[in-house]
């Protein structure tokens, strides 16, 4: 088990830990208003956001592994230095490390803010990555919770990395689900040999299985649970593609810790640099954000 967050990270009310799933450590940040974020060490993966007003925004699979070389299925993973197929794993090795966690602090405007960190070792070494810093900096808000990354490269040669926060939005229905803003957008369908296409559709909906990288997509998404009539408003900045991803009916039934019928009930949006690498040259770094903003659907 992870030792316990230094006391100095702990804020009364704000920032603790507690022993999370099958005895990984989770963090919990509370906002004064009642906002709520849990993040396991493990991945530096957020698996619940609830706003102030109690409502959970992301799916977690209740068939989840909560084990130290799985992947939490859910929630946010932090995908990187690779997304997709590669040398890597699928989708890196981030999602299956441990991150640190260095810094907590209440803002003056009453954010709640925590700061992980993910560092090179003989393991990622092994891997041909070179030494970096990973730092993945959350700040919650009554109805918005901010991701801010940043990567530096500490080795001595250029490197290229792709990277994506695979965000599992939760829906009450996806047959009454939506995704906005990707109209006139280039897409790259997995599903067809990655053909690419121009996105025609100002709301996209789900009927079959979906796996499309969104190139260079509009820095201002939505998703749209009409069920619950909500809406969920992604901002993002140094972010460049979207991702589009429902595993629908056969997927689900391959996938071994998700539920036959969980496709019903997420999409996922991602947001990401996949279709042209990041590149740093030594001693770069490389800064992305993206927020969250949950509201009633207008
Ligand atoms: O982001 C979409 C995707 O690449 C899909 O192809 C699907 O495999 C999904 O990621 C989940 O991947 P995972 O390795 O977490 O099962």
């Amino acid at each position: 088990m992870d030792a316990k967050i230094p006391q100095k990270l702990s804020i009364p009310g704000r920032v603790a830990e507690e022993p999370g799933n099958n005895g990984l450590m989770k963090l919990i940040l509370t906002h004064p208003s009642g906002a709520r974020v849990e993040i396991y060490r493990h991945g530096a993966h957020i698996t619940s956001w609830r706003t102030a007003a109690g409502v959970e925004q992301f799916f977690l699979s209740p068939q989840s592994h909560f084990r130290a070389d799985r992947p939490i299925r859910g929630g946010i993973p932090v995908v990187f230095p690779q997304f997709g197929d590669g040398p890597l794993p699928k989708h890196g090795f981030a999602r299956v490390l441990s991150w640190t966690p260095v810094a907590s602090t209440e803002t003056a405007t009453g954010a709640v803010t925590l700061t992980f960190q993910l560092e090179d070792s003989a393991g990622t070494r092994a891997t041909g990555a070179p030494a970096f810093r990973a730092r993945l900096l959350l700040e919650l808000e009554p109805t918005t919770l901010t991701l801010t990354w940043g990567v530096l490269n500490r080795g001595n040669d250029r490197w290229s990395f792709t990277c994506a926060l695979h965000t599992y939005f939760r829906v009450a229905d996806i047959g009454r689900a939506a995704v906005e803003g990707l109209q006139g957008v280039t897409l790259v369908d997995s599903l067809r040999a990655d053909r690419r296409e121009v996105e025609s559709r100002a709301q996209i909906r789900f009927a079959e299985e979906v796996d499309r990288v969104y190139v260079a997509a509009p820095n201002r998404l939505a998703v749209i649970d009409e069920a619950e009539r909500r809406r969920v408003g992604i901002e993002k900045t140094g972010m460049v593609d979207a991702v589009v991803w429902n595993p629908w009916i056969d997927k689900s039934k391959r996938l071994e810790d998700f539920g036959d019928e969980d496709y019903r009930k997420m999409v996922c949006v991602e947001t990401g640099n996949i279709d042209k690498p990041v590149s740093l040259a030594p001693g770069a770094d490389w800064s992305g954000s993206t927020r969250f903003v949950a509201d009633k659907e207008h």
